[in-house]
């Protein structure tokens, strides 16, 4: 049995904590995997609330069939979310993002909102609404969709375009269900660029903040990056994050950590890639991201639930070590110094380059710059890359 958390989410003091958020299926993870079977028993949405609270977590973050079985009655499904509101008063634990299990089920399994099946479609709307009436009972604000199965293994059954369009009828039915029902959702797209799907549809957190643009209420949806989805494919997680804070749309995260080209492994968060997720956490303090900082992760196979607390430990830890390294580096005057030499501004030639105008384009295209001299400056970024790593080492 689990002790629950005495200090609440506020913490010791009442200080307000970091939004750590865990979802039920990530310390609730049993440890199956394609070439094995369960290594853990399955512990209750009780259960894992008390964990959570034990191991110092602000929120906790559901599927709707994590929650309640997808053929429960409505007095067991009654049953479940009254026990689970009740541990969530006994721990103060808030429930900040829930979503929809569109995957698991065989239902799905050629996609969900794309499926090329009517009957299948009009199911997963269904289903969700019903899901997202479950996530506003428990005072959820932010709504994720990751389209698991929405892809293909080959093209020649479904047209991708269809693919784009259905997804996105999907997204502009349920903005209107949100907005009847005053829910004031804000929607989150999670892309993935393949598995369990062979290709995944929108793969990229890019595709989805194009496709956004093409709503009926973009400024309802943004989207949800995690961090193993565009390292899987080879990617750089921390500029995809960057296009999704620059255009306004970082609803919500995922972290955790990847090796790249490997399957989804959903490591603790900073256990494989840690300067990736150093230059991911200067991102979200250096812009003030202050919305959930959700851990879509799970334990090695290896563990039992005293490891699956140290997972989770070390996930929240990682995140607050990494943030005291942002301050270290951005108070660090030798590191500030070779960041104005690498970034030389001239505020006049900047103000031409901004603003277009015919003045403009005749001081521009009569500037005489000295293009060998100019080439030939040389670019401390060895120094600083090293100056980075050494605070990043503890040495700083
Ligand atoms: C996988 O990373 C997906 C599912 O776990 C879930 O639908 C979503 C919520 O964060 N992430
Ligand atoms: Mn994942
Ligand atoms: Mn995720």
């Amino acid at each position: 049995m689990v002790k629950a958390n005495p200090s609440g989410p506020s913490g010791a003091a009442g200080k307000a904590r970091e939004k750590f958020t865990f979802g039920l299926w990530t310390v609730g993870n049993i440890g199956r995997d394609p070439f094995g079977g369960p290594v853990r028993e399955v512990i209750s949405p009780v259960e894992i609330v008390k964990l959570l609270a034990e191991v110092g977590a602000y929120g906790v973050n559901m599927h709707d069939n994590d929650l309640v079985p997808i053929d429960a009655s409505p007095a067991k499904q009654k049953q479940i979310v009254d026990d689970f509101k009740k541990a969530l008063s006994d721990t103060g634990l808030v429930v900040p993002m829930a979503t929809t299990n569109l995957f698991s089920d065989p239902v799905f399994k050629d996609g969900a909102f794309t499926s090329g099946d009517s009957q299948v479609r009009a199911y997963a709307l269904q289903k969700t609404m019903r899901a997202m009436d479950l996530g506003a009972e428990l005072g959820a604000k932010i709504y994720v969709f990751w389209g698991g199965r929405e892809g293909a293994e080959t093209d020649a059954g479904k047209d991708p375009v269809d693919g784009i369009k259905r997804f996105r009828e999907a997204i502009n039915f349920l903005c209107q269900y949100s907005m009847q029902n005053n829910y004031n959702y804000r929607f989150a797209l999670e892309a993935k660029p393949n598995e369990p799907r062979g290709h995944i549809y929108l793969a990229t957190t890019g595709n989805y903040l194009a496709f956004i643009e093409t709503l009926d209420y973009p400024e309802m949806v943004g989207v949800n990056p995690e961090v193993a989805h565009e390292t899987m494919a080879g990617l750089n997680f921390v500029h995809h994050v960057a296009q999704a804070i620059e255009a306004g749309k970082l609803f919500h995260i995922d972290l955790n950590d990847q090796e790249s080209g490997r399957y989804d492994q959903d490591y603790r968060f900073g256990a494989a890639n840690i300067k990736q997720a150093f230059y991911l956490v200067k991102l979200l303090v250096d812009h003030g991201y202050d919305g959930p900082l959700h851990f879509d992760a799970h334990a090695y196979r290896t563990e039992d639930y005293e490891g699956v607390k140290d997972f989770a430990r070390g996930c929240i830890r990682n995140y607050q070590l990494l943030k005291k390294k942002v301050a270290r580096f951005n108070k660090d005057a030798e590191i500030q110094q070779l960041i104005k030499r690498i970034n030389p501004a001239d505020e006049k030639l900047d103000a031409l380059a901004g603003n277009f105008s015919e003045n403009a384009v005749r001081q521009l295209k009569s500037m005489k710059f000295d293009r060998k001299a100019i080439g030939a400056r040389g670019i401390p970024y060895e120094r600083l890359d090293q100056l980075a790593m050494e605070i990043i080492m503890g040495e700083r």
